[in-house]
């Protein structure tokens, strides 16, 4: 599986660090809804589901967390350590989370917006529809 990574342009000078996100320019599609993670608790994993037709970028803004995506063909883990950092995350692709440092801020984008029903909860049923 090819893990898309895409590096934001860190626009800095004396005074630190800052890093635009825009729809159809550097994010590759409509940005419909954000969302953060954060606080996570020591040992905890999350994700466990895919998306029917969600689009996704993920960045940890502050800290570092691991992805394993999993395309039901292959597995890859990638590590999200720095703010420049974005994970593509596309359709029907199974996902874990886990290695959440203490200090971890993970923001995500997404095409749309939240519905339960586009989740797939399931890894066999994941499986079957991914056939
Ligand atoms: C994903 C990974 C990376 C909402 O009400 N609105 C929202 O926009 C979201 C994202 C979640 N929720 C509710 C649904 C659950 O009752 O918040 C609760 C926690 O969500 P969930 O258990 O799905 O969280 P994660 O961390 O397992 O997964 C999340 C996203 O849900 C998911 O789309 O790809 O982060």
């Amino acid at each position: 599986m090819q893990i898309k990574i895409i590096d934001f342009k860190i626009l800095g000078d004396e005074r630190g660090s800052l890093i635009s996100l825009e729809e159809h320019k550097n994010i590759p599609f409509e940005i419909k809804r954000v969302y953060y993670i954060y606080g996570t608790k020591n040992g905890v994993q999350r994700g466990f589901h895919a998306h029917k037709h969600l689009k996704q970028i993920a960045v940890c803004v502050n800290g570092s967390c691991k992805f394993l995506l999993d395309n039901g063909k292959t597995r890859e883990s990638i590590c999200l350590d720095k703010p420049s950092k974005g994970l593509l995350i596309e359709d029907m692709i199974w996902r874990e989370m886990y290695d959440f440092s203490d200090d971890c801020i993970l923001m995500v984008l997404a095409d749309e917006f939240y519905d339960e029903r586009d989740y797939i909860r399931d890894y066999d049923k994941f499986l079957k529809v991914i056939q």
